[in-house]
């Protein structure tokens, strides 16, 4: 039976003022832990009493032929020096050049508005990998040639989380781990179950090197509103009992739902605790955006990259001269 979201909003309240008197409700920005530290988490003695822990995320383990559009985006320095290192956010391709992801990811300070965002040649995106720290014939990494994150993105509200991020280079669909996904353009409709996908946060310590899925039902509006007071470019998800949600790390990453990018993942107050869901920008509220931007992309540029350590990068143009170079001199030497 499916309980009403008036009762939902009464039984979120009553949780939250539980929570907040328990000195557990933290919110990521706002910090509102009400600082009733003495009393420690995770000691024996606080059995049996009621104690939300951040805790697993609640997803399972999938491999990328199963998402071939899921990306992650890294840091370009930490990604070059040891790989698998500097995930910032996930992001779903949606195009042979574009990648859609979250405008907090790139945000240069997340306390200003207006905000800046960071330039492209900061960031790696790799594509057609499960785990994060291994690559394999089918993975596929691209420099960034541009960031376009939403001139209205709010650092306060994380309203218009969103951004594009123009590769450079195309990929290819060669690969089958390598796919775009269409983009949803209808909002969808309450208790419909989309998933998301991450190689975020699984526990309050540690991220999964190997990439996780989990169900997550669309929850009523109204509910979304009483809870974060959430307009209508923003949607919510999840489960009111907790123990499944997104967390650090799969910001901009995809929800799905019917095989359409719904959502982007974009926060939540902690992660799968009871009462409060993930939160998600609404894509379908953004298709016309998406379509504008796009068009403003000059799909003739690429840019010349200056880093000497090109070498894991497909698009790396070094490599190339170096090929061209070697077939050369084989070519000589053979006649
Ligand atoms: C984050 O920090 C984040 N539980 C993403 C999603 C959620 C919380 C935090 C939702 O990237």
């Amino acid at each position: 039976m499916d309980i009403p979201w008036q009762l939902q909003v009464l039984f979120q309240m009553l949780l939250s003022w539980t929570l907040v008197a328990n000195g557990h409700l933290e919110f990521p920005f706002l910090s509102l832990s009400t600082g009733h530290t003495s009393s420690p988490h995770n000691e024996p003695s606080d059995a049996g009493k009621f104690v939300i822990l951040p805790k697993v995320v609640g997803g399972y383990s999938i491999t990328i032929a199963q998402v071939p559009f899921q990306v992650s985006v890294r840091r370009r320095s930490m990604h070059e020096r040891t790989y698998g290192l500097g995930l910032i956010c996930g992001g779903a391709l949606i195009s042979q050049r574009v990648v859609c992801s979250a405008a907090h990811c790139f945000a240069v300070n997340n306390s200003y508005n207006p905000v800046r965002f960071y330039g492209p040649k900061l960031f790696v995106v790799v594509a057609g990998s499960t785990q994060i720290d291994q690559a394999d014939r089918n993975t596929k990494e691209y420099l960034v040639q541009q960031i376009i994150g939403h001139s209205d993105y709010n650092a306060t509200t994380l309203e218009n989380d969103i951004a594009l991020i123009f590769l450079n280079g195309y990929v290819s669909w060669s690969s089958k781990t390598v796919r775009a996904i269409p983009l949803a353009t209808k909002a969808q409709r309450e208790g419909t179950t989309c998933l998301i996908n991450g190689w975020g946060k699984v526990t309050v310590v540690g991220k999964s090197g190997s990439l996780q899925q989990a169900p997550v039902p669309i929850l009523n509006p109204s509910l979304c509103r009483a809870i974060y007071l959430l307009p209508m470019s923003q949607l919510c998800a999840g489960f009111m009992q907790g123990g499944i949600d997104a967390c650090q790390g799969d910001s901009g990453g995809p929800l799905i739902c019917d095989g359409q990018l719904a959502g982007i993942i974009s926060w939540g107050v902690g992660c799968a605790d009871p009462g409060f869901p993930g939160v998600y920008t609404n894509v379908s509220y953004f298709v016309d955006w998406i379509r504008s931007m796009n068009a403003t992309l000059d799909y003739s540029k690429y840019l010349v990259m200056d880093s000497a350590d090109g070498r894991r990068l497909a698009t790396s143009p070094q490599r190339t001269w170096w090929l061209a170079l070697a077939f050369l001199l084989i070519a000589l030497s053979g006649g």
